[in-house]
């Protein structure tokens, strides 16, 4: 039976503009708005992070935390969606300037743990078992400040602590190399995999391959769905692209290289991703210069490209591709997948 897809995105994919050299471009939306929109799209699913289910969650108490969480899950359920995920903001706050998990600073390490522990109550509420962990500063500026040895330590005794917190909760791991770190401690999916290995139930730890990190990292990210599915550990995708070794571009999948995009896919579908229920998430974000009525298109867009691909990849020449490989004919081989993207 051929696989299904379900979808999802989250509400910062619908952002407004802004970037380190300039102010919004449109103007926001409320979450409301943000659900109509993504009812209006089709799509199946919607990622939080805590304080997109919680704004300023840091000054509300868990009584209210709890009152506003209710009433996210009961917008979802009257539209017919449900919480993919929920992320803990783990990088805005005065108190992770210096890191979260591996800060210096005991008293920060525990607000990162604290915080941790209501993102599982509010997942809990929202109704999803999945936690997942964007590492933004646990890296270093500058590799003197910090030992690198003791921050896997932290990073395991802190996922430890959040794992004994709640019995269900599953934890996926969403690396990035760089950016805002000039090095990030999770760089990868084997490394994610790995530390998963160092915590007291391994099982429950896995992973979520961002297309546009996996190439920040130099890597093929169908190479990297090919190797996390390997483990049993991809719970989550995050589709996008990107161009080339810059910023974090998260641009609508396909838009950068049409290939690379290609062979994501075929990894997905021979792997049958999604057999166990995951998403194919879409953390993209429209272009600055984008107008507030065009301003679904990069969601659109990206899932369209998506599921042409799944076509492409269904009626590729398989027997023909086969054939070329067993006389190492890889220059034909090339071209058949130009051609048939081509549409030839
Ligand atoms: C940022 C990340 C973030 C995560 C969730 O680069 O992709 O959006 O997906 O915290
Ligand atoms: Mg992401």
């Amino acid at each position: 039976m051929a696989q299904t897809y379900k979808f999802c995105f989250g509400p910062w994919n619908i952002s407004e503009g802004t970037d380190p050299y300039g102010p919004p471009t449109r103007p926001p939306q409320t979450f409301d708005w943000k659900i109509a929109a993504m009812k209006k799209l089709g799509f199946d699913a919607m990622m939080f992070h805590d304080d997109d289910v919680v704004p300023d969650i840091d000054t509300k108490s868990p009584a209210q935390i709890r009152r506003e969480s209710k009433e996210v899950k009961k917008k979802l359920a009257d539209a017919g969606l449900v919480a993919e995920m929920v992320a803990p903001r783990l990088w805005f706050s005065p108190n992770t300037i210096d890191g979260a998990y591996t800060s210096n600073d005991a008293a920060q390490r525990q607000y990162a743990i604290d915080r941790s522990l209501r993102c599982i109550d509010i997942a809990k509420i929202l109704g999803t078992d999945l936690i997942v962990l964007w590492l933004a500063r646990e890296g270093t500026y500058l590799r003197e400040s910090k030992n690198g040895r003791r921050s896997i330590e932290l990073l395991v005794a802190a996922f430890d602590k959040l794992l004994g917190a709640d019995k269900k909760t599953r934890l996926a791991i969403e690396p990035k190399p760089n950016e805002p770190m000039d090095h990030a401690y999770l760089p990868t999916i084997g490394h994610a995999l790995a530390v998963a290995q160092l915590t007291c139930d391994a099982k429950r730890v896995g992973c979520v391959i961002e297309s546009a990190h996996a190439i920040l990292a130099g890597l093929d990210p169908a190479d990297e769905i090919d190797f996390a599915t390997s483990f049993g550990k991809l719970w989550s995708l995050h589709l996008n692209d990107q161009n080339g070794l810059k910023f974090d571009q998260d641009k609508p999948f396909g838009s950068a290289n049409l290939r690379v995009a290609f062979n994501q896919v075929r990894a997905l579908e021979r792997n049958q991703y999604g057999r166990d229920g995951q998403f194919v998430c879409f953390d993209v974000h429209p272009f600055r210069g984008t107008k507030p009525e065009h301003w679904l298109g990069h969601l659109e867009n990206s899932r369209r490209t998506f599921l042409r691909l799944v076509e492409k990849s269904r009626t590729f020449n398989e027997t023909r591709a086969q054939a070329l490989i067993a006389d190492r004919d890889y220059q034909a081989l090339d071209q058949l997948a130009l051609d048939h993207l081509l549409g030839r």
